[in-house]
């Protein structure tokens, strides 16, 4: 096979100082931070969707992307040359991980058992490529959301057809990830939601949201998958309004259903902006549940009030994004997968070099001032500090239960006043994360 990308070499790191836009200058992967290389701690990802079947596509216009290896047909071919391709350019970018939706892979043919040997065909070239390469495959996921019979959702649909079918797909797209030895598979409710209430049962397309995720965590067991089931919230789109809607949201639901011993989140930060939450106000809210599993890393624009899945470039948002991470001990099974797309605007093959290698260098900053904020250390200590009356006293007792509201009455009657504790110091903490940036 001709390469796709006979013009670019492997990338490599050359340091902050070089002017080469197709090198690294700040993702070194065996440079170690925090006891760990770089590239154990941030476990790149390359998206398929997005990447590989992008086409640049809007409402208001067609598909702008110059794809020359791919002759735009739906055949087993087409597909099977597309993965080689897609091997050479994340080979040639040094991420070690990609992952699927089963339709990104391959083509959807006229029965379930046609799709299904299409499938079967194109994981054969997956495994191969896998193996030649050394990539590998972080998570897989379905995509029970595109076809027209998901027009009602899929385990949410009221026609439970859908909901078999849904099944079908997610059973079948599990042993493919078994096959490649994928270490996580992925749930994001691309319709599990509604659109309007006036012809939306609520509570039983919840009922069923949970019975579908329950078969698939017996299905796991009867196949032996070991990898991590993750949850993705998305408030809305295509959707009014997801089940999974935020973090929070995707916790209580999974607590509800005994869930959540099975179950990781994947945070992607566009999807926390339309949650009305920062990234790190998820990665927190699921971080303090233990519940922290992967991101999807990408990033919206605050004047677009839609999922526009931009690559990362923010540092003072990998850095917080990196802060929690690292907080709740880091990946190990997650990663950061680069959910986002190029710029219909950015339609040459080259571009998606550029924008995954800026991608990674930021995260490689945001990881880098995340270790040296902790090392200084004066931002955990002034947070620990402002909790110090919980660490004896009264504190402590309430923390250990020592104490109820009569015991509190008698303490507070006897001390008369409770005095207001010291500043919060904003911007004080906001110009000491600058002194690192
Ligand atoms: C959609 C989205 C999905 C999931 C996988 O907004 O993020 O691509 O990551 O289904
Ligand atoms: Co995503």
């Amino acid at each position: 096979m001709k390469p796709a990308f006979a013009e670019i070499s492997q990338i490599a790191y050359e340091g902050a100082t070089s002017k080469n836009a197709l090198a690294f200058k700040h993702y070194n992967p065996e440079e170690v931070v925090e006891g760990k290389t770089m590239k154990e701690h941030l476990r790149f990802a390359v998206v398929y969707w997005h990447t590989f079947r992008g086409t640049g596509s809007d409402p208001f216009g067609a598909g702008t992307m110059q794809r020359p290896w791919d002759d735009g047909s739906a055949s087993v071919k087409n597909a099977q040359q597309r993965a080689r391709v897609a091997f050479e350019f994340i080979r040639k970018l040094g991420a070690p991980y990609y992952c699927w939706h089963d339709r990104d892979v391959a083509p959807e043919g006229k029965s379930l058992k046609e799709t299904n040997q299409k499938f079967d065909a194109v994981v054969k070239v997956l495994k191969a490529e896998q193996q030649r390469t050394g990539i590998k495959l972080l998570w897989g996921t379905t995509n029970a959301f595109s076809h027209p019979r998901f027009v009602h959702g899929a385990s949410t649909s009221c026609n439970a057809d859908v909901f078999a079918f849904a099944a079908c797909q997610v059973k079948k797209a599990m042993e493919a990830t078994l096959e490649l030895g994928g270490e996580g598979y992925t749930f994001w409710g691309g319709r599990e939601g509604y659109m309007t209430l006036l012809n939306t049962d609520m509570k039983r397309e919840q009922e069923h949201l949970a019975k579908f995720l329950h078969l698939a965590v017996d299905y796991k067991k009867a196949i032996g998958f070991k990898g991590q089931f993750y949850i993705e919230p998305k408030p809305k789109e295509p959707t009014k309004h997801q089940y999974d809607s935020d973090a929070a949201a995707c916790l209580n639901f999974l607590r509800e259903y005994d869930l959540l011993p099975h179950f990781k989140l994947n945070i992607e930060t566009n999807h926390a902006t339309l949650a009305g939450h920062t990234m790190q106000h998820e990665l927190e809210t699921a971080g303090a549940a233990g519940a922290l599993g992967s991101i999807d890393a990408n990033t919206g624009d605050e004047l677009l009030g839609w999922d526009t899945d931009q690559f990362p470039t923010n540092i003072y948002l990998t850095t917080y994004t990196m802060l929690s991470v690292l907080k709740y001990g880091g990946f190990k099974t997650g990663g950061v997968n680069f959910d986002a797309k190029v710029r219909r605007e950015s339609f040459e093959p080259i571009d998606l070099f550029y924008a995954h290698i800026g991608g990674m260098d930021a995260f490689a900053r945001g990881l880098k001032i995340a270790a040296a904020i902790r090392k200084d250390g004066r931002l955990a200590e002034f947070v620990k500090e402002r909790y110090a009356s919980w660490d004896g006293g009264i504190g402590a007792k309430i923390e250990s239960g020592k104490v109820g509201f009569k015991e509190l009455e008698a303490y507070m009657l006897k001390k008369g006043e409770a005095e207001p504790s010291t500043s919060g110091r904003q911007e004080y903490l906001e110009n000491l994360i600058n002194e690192f940036i």
